[in-house]
């Protein structure tokens, strides 16, 4: 690579064809941004939370006194069952209509009980239902999204560990563009754009967070969020329910070890957007070949500096393109500096 990483430079992101401005110049410049005292952890029960076992939900339904993973319709679904009627061709305002459903995933009765304070057997749960959710919705569906938005930052209503699963009928545009991208680029190179990225990243360290046999979790080349991470198998699997045994072992051991350095980081719990992206299913589009897709997860967190200092994406990112200070490199730097095995809530 014949650029100098030091100076202003833009970076590709070959799974979405996006750019992005780095600017490591910046690093130093000064900070009159928001400080404030990290929250503290939440308790094992809150008998306000709608989602702790025994409680009441907003629609009036009890959740029963669940032990493990615990999987429920959504009492106020983004997506209808059935489709609606009709559409609009109208070039200049066109529309289709859509239909879904939408579940939320308890990961643990313990209202405190956030991914890295699980046991790798809880973690593990929690990977054998993401991928029965899919198995099962991907059966019906076209697309099968799960994700986990987690911390008051991020939106998330509710501190009590949990995610979610939406399926529609149709590709959501992230996974439209992933799958255009690494069609492309498996029909150019001959190769899986993100088999291919996981043995760059390996072979360089670099950017790696943390590592197994099995999976990787790196902060790309190309990210756009300070601590942004891609974590991908080192192996080629297209979909979450495809993962033997083993492999979701690995999957909960790296897990953990990541979201403890997201915590240790800022001593707080870490908040981001995370989620799977696999190949979608056929339904409603045709989807003969998958080749050329990478089962991986994104992470997606917003925090910049400490707990409470975060990165904004307006200006410049709303309106041209995403902007980076800190290198991916040496926000990887900074997250293999803080432990992966000790939480420090402990
Ligand atoms: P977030 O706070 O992560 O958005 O998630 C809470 C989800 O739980 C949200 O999608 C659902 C909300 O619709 N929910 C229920 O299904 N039942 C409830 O009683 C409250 C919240
Ligand atoms: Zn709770």
């Amino acid at each position: 690579m014949s650029i100098d990483l030091a100076r202003p430079h833009r970076r590709f992101n070959p799974l979405t064809g996006g750019w992005v401005q780095v600017s490591p110049q910046r690093m130093g410049r000064p900070w009159q941004g928001e400080t404030s005292a990290p929250d503290p952890l939440p308790p094992a029960y809150d008998p306000a939370c709608y989602l702790c076992p025994g409680n009441a939900r907003v629609g009036g339904e009890a959740n029963p006194a669940y032990e493990g993973v615990y999987v429920f319709p959504n009492d106020f679904p983004a997506l209808a069952d059935e489709a609606g009627e009709g559409g609009s061709d109208d070039p200049l305002f066109r529309a289709e209509a859509s239909a879904g459903v939408c579940r939320v995933i308890c990961f643990s009765p313990d209202h405190g009980k956030s991914l890295p304070l699980l046991t790798p057997a809880q973690l593990r749960s929690v990977v054998d239902c993401w991928a029965d959710q899919t198995a099962e919705l991907g059966q019906r569906f076209a697309s099968v999204q799960v994700f986990e938005n987690k911390g008051a930052m991020m939106g998330c209503s509710n501190p009590h560990p949990h995610g979610q699963v939406w399926a529609t009928t149709h590709w959501p545009q992230e996974v439209a563009t992933e799958d255009h991208h690494q069609r492309a680029y498996m029909a150019e190179h001959g190769g899986a754009l993100l088999l291919d990225v996981a043995e760059r990243e390996a072979a360089s360290g670099e950017r790696v967070v943390e590592i197994n046999d099995d999976w990787l979790a790196t902060v790309p080349f190309w990210a756009a969020w300070p601590f942004e991470i891609l974590l991908l198998p080192r192996f080629p699997v297209q979909r979450l329910p495809q993962l033997t045994g083993a492999q979701r072992d690995s999957l909960a051991a790296i897990l953990k070890a990541l979201t403890t350095r997201y915590d240790n980081l800022f001593e707080t719990s870490f908040p981001y957007s995370m989620g799977w992206h696999q190949a979608p299913f056929g339904s409603n589009v045709a989807m003969p070949d998958i080749d050329h897709w990478q089962l991986h997860a994104h992470f997606y967190p917003p925090l910049l500096r400490s707990a409470s200092v975060r990165k904004f994406m307006v200006g410049y990112e709303m309106l041209a393109e995403p902007q980076r200070d800190l290198t991916p490199e040496r926000a990887a730097q900074m997250l293999r500096a803080v432990s992966g095995m000790v939480h420090y809530a402990g």
